[in-house]
């Protein structure tokens, strides 16, 4: 198929086009720069971050060179160990980001074996929402806008545990947490069919967290990550649902071939998160205003460079955004009113094939940033510094594995 140029927009869609991109920002993950890994092992890399300090300079320079990553989710056991750290803040700060959705984390204690906040023992149960209830704390004191909540409750075996009783538990602990939280928090609330539970989990698809939230409160929303769905799954469909619905609350971005692999966004299926992005555009199209959700990255990389891989994902979801925003709404709508399936689909694929090359460029002129972020990067030495003095501060700490993340 001959591939389509963004310089064949309308000049008007164009401008259209990139004032969008100028609005678009994405967060990255702290996590995503620590030395990370599978279960069953990691591989270390000189220049993955050791603690705090070390991944939000990395989060630094991932927003130096894209100029749209100006938010850093934490994980609050491994970001905020000791509760609020207003050094945390003016650190972020020095290095021009700042503080992006709260993450709790219930699922490495030893006492969370058989589920947190779904736990037939009461006092864990409570151990795990006090821990919830800290961390909306940590948020209200970052002046964070999101609380992110991820449970990896559920039971290996048929017959385990109480389906519906966990699902009470669940419903009771989210309650609280939602009239805990300031007013202008979001809790969002993730899903994923397995891992590490096997037989189910108890947030285990988007009609699950669309539930709880609707027990929760009104200031609840479903996160999609997108390594959380069977094979098949037709993701932009949830996302449309929950685009109508007005439940979206935000996007984990990966990508995978199988399950929750936390590739770099578009190395596997560029198409499928470009459908996702397509479905947005369609949206913000027909309200006439951008939706108002958390674009977040959650990945964490095992044997790539850890801020490359940050940047390179970064400028693919932002590529695949411009992409979806080449289709033209009005002609869709045209051709959908004639049943023209042909056109229909036509438009669709042309639009993921077009050439967002110089539309990319022209925002990240705006911006201030390379027109290649992650060559530029590369050029930088930023790399070779940091694994250097990271080998040193190893040294001093007697440390090797950093992060405890696996
Ligand atoms: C779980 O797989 C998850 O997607 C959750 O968002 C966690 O917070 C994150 O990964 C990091 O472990
Ligand atoms: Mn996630």
């Amino acid at each position: 198929m001959a591939r389509r140029t963004s310089e064949k927009l309308s000049s008007s869609a164009a401008d259209k086009l990139i004032d969008r991109l100028l609005r678009f920002r994405i967060e990255v993950p702290s996590w995503g720069y620590a030395q990370t890994g599978t279960r069953f092992g990691k591989f270390l890399q000189d220049a993955a971050a050791i603690d705090i300090e070390d991944k939000l300079a990395d989060a630094g320079s991932t927003h130096k060179y894209t100029g749209i990553t100006p938010t850093v989710a934490v994980h609050v056991s491994w970001d905020f160990p000791n509760g609020f750290d207003p050094a945390v803040v003016r650190l972020a700060a020095r290095h021009g980001v700042k503080i992006g959705a709260i993450n709790p984390n219930l699922f490495q204690d030893q006492c969370y074996k058989h589920g947190s906040v779904t736990n037939r023992d009461g006092a864990i149960r409570k151990k795990a929402l006090d821990h919830i209830l800290d961390s909306v704390e940590i948020g209200r004191q970052a002046k964070s806008g999101y609380l992110s909540l991820w449970f990896a409750d559920g039971a290996n075996y048929p017959g385990q545990a109480d389906i519906r009783q966990r699902k009470e538990f669940a419903t009771e602990a989210l309650k609280v947490v939602h009239k805990a939280m300031p007013s202008d928090m979001v809790m969002l609330i993730e899903y994923k069919p397995f891992e590490p539970a096997t037989y189910f989990t108890d947030f285990f698809d988007w009609g699950a967290s669309y539930v709880f939230c609707k027990a929760a409160g009104h200031r609840a929303k479903v996160l999609v990550d997108l390594g959380h769905h069977l094979p098949g799954c037709n993701i932009e469909q949830i996302v449309a649902w929950l685009l109508d619905e007005k439940m979206l609350g935000g996007f984990h971005f990966n990508d995978h071939k199988y399950a929750d692999d936390d590739l770099m966004v578009g190395a596997i299926d560029p198409y499928q998160t470009f459908r996702i992005f397509s479905e947005i555009a369609g949206y913000e199209f027909d309200e006439g205003k951008d939706v108002d959700i958390a674009w977040m990255i959650d990945q964490s990389h095992n044997i790539e460079a850890k801020v490359q891989a940050m940047i390179r994902t970064t400028v693919g979801i932002q590529e695949l955004m411009a992409k979806a925003l080449c289709v033209d709404r009005k002609a869709l709508a045209a051709a959908q009113a004639a049943e023209d399936t042909i056109a229909c689909e036509r438009m669709i694929r042309d639009a993921f094939f077009t050439d967002v090359t110089p539309v990319l460029h022209a925002v990240r002129g705006k911006l201030g940033v390379p027109a290649d972020p992650l060559e530029a990067f590369r050029q930088s030495g930023y790399e070779q510094a940091a694994a250097k003095a990271r080998r040193r501060k190893r040294k001093e700490l007697e440390t090797s594995g950093g992060s405890n993340y696996a």
